[in-house]
């Protein structure tokens, strides 16, 4: 196949909100600088559901969504050095080239090489699209269209990983687990002892709490409108609960009560502007870090009074959790295969490539943490 353009399987957006259609789909071969990748197993993020509602400014359409997946490289495209056919990979929505200001500047793990064609759906050398249908393309999206069985990332978006590894588990180290784990150990670095809140139990938000039990806190406060993610948190360091939905006073002003005037450190897992502003100000008047993990539509802005931030709280974000994604992912995959991360306890559900519709309608309800599909 190597050189040739593919036929296969994929999940196609044509519309936003419109059902996804699976779809016989041409991959064009690998370019320099790019890699093509059998997709051998993807699961589905929050953020991928919020793209396809047509909400997200960078999403186009017709499109090939997913971001969180793994596979094996099926051909390297003139130049591609650090990959190979055969590798076991996790695409990365969040590059890595090593050499941008970005990524020499050892303050943030965001990537500037490859950003600007990503987000308009296409690869940097040409500015074209490796996907189509009968000659008319179809976008990428986030740089890794993974409701595919084959696609074509940039080479600087690539992890390569344990090949013992099992990539229908490890497919989760491409966005959700690694984001949580990493809000708390790299971008807010919650030190042992703290109290922490986490708005939203999702993937993301139970990563957090995963991070916040090793990093050693003292308290972790889990805040949900759906109370069965009391029961399922506690097996990822969840130490008290509150719904929202059982007090009249504002949530903020519940866990300021519940912990002598606010917790040391909070997360917002959602994407929701008004619980962004409850987690900035919930925290400690004086040193109290509030972190924005949750995606929020565009026209969406948060507020606050500037006396919270006067008085010493700190509005961060971050966007995979601060990791670098290429050097990273393998180690995030070591550790998991050292059982010193969880990844199984996140996969409730299991389905093919060709229910995917299924899928999205699970995210919806409770009890789906994650779905991940066999491509
Ligand atoms: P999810 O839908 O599985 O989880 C969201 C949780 O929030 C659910 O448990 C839901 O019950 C709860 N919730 C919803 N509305 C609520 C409210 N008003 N009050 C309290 N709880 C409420 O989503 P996920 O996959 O865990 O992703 C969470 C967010 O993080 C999404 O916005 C996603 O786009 C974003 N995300 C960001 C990054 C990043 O790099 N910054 C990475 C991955 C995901
Ligand atoms: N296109 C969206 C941006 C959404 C966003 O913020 N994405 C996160 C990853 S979410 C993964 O589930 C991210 O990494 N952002 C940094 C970046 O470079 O995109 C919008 O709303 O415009
Ligand atoms: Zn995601």
């Amino acid at each position: 196949t190597q050189g040739q353009v593919i036929t296969c399987k994929a999940a196609v957006a044509w519309e936003a909100n419109k059902p996804l259609v699976i779809e016989d789909v041409q991959v064009a071969p690998p370019q320099a600088g790019e890699v093509r990748i059998k997709i051998l197993f993807t699961a589905l993020c929050h953020t991928d559901a919020y793209t396809w509602s047509g909400k997200d400014p960078e999403g186009l359409f017709p499109c090939i969504l997913g971001h969180e997946a793994a596979g094996i490289v099926e051909s390297v495209g003139e130049g591609v050095t650090e990959v190979q056919p055969g590798d076991h990979v996790i695409p990365c929505y969040q590059a890595e080239c090593k050499e941008c200001k970005f990524c020499k500047s050892g303050k943030t793990n965001l990537c500037g090489k490859v950003r600007a064609a990503t987000g308009v759906g296409v690869m940097l050398s040409d500015r074209k699209s490796r996907f189509s249908i009968d000659g008319k393309p179809i976008y990428h999206f986030m740089g890794t269209s993974t409701f595919s069985q084959y696609t074509v990332v940039h080479d600087v978006s690539v992890a390569k990983i344990d090949p013992h590894a099992p990539l229908e588990k490890v497919c989760l180290l491409g966005c959700g687990v690694p984001t949580g784990l990493g809000a708390v150990w790299n971008t807010a670095k919650v030190e042992a002892g703290s109290t922490v809140a986490i708005f939203g139990l999702g993937t993301v938000g139970l990563a957090v709490a995963e991070g916040a039990k090793t990093a050693g806190a003292s308290r972790i406060i889990g805040i949900d409108i759906d109370s069965k993610k009391y029961e399922i948190g506690k097996n990822f360091g969840i130490t008290e609960f509150v719904n929202p939905k059982d007090h009249e006073k504002p949530i903020q002003q519940v866990i300021i009560d519940l912990t002598d005037g606010g917790v040391d450190y909070s997360f917002e897992c959602i994407g929701n502007v008004q619980l962004m502003r409850a987690a900035l100000e919930c925290c400690h008047k004086g040193w109290g870090t509030s972190v924005i993990v949750g995606v929020a539509a565009s026209g969406q802005e948060i507020s606050t009074r500037p006396f919270q931030l006067v008085t010493g709280r700190v509005w961060k974000g971050t966007a995979f959790g601060g990791f670098k994604s290429r050097s990273q992912v393998p180690l995030l995959v070591d550790k998991y295969m050292h059982k010193e991360i969880k990844v199984d306890e996140y996969v409730t559900h299991q389905l093919t490539l060709a229910e995917i519709n299924k899928a999205f309608d699970l995210m919806h309800e409770g009890g789906c943490l994650r779905c991940v599909l066999d491509v």
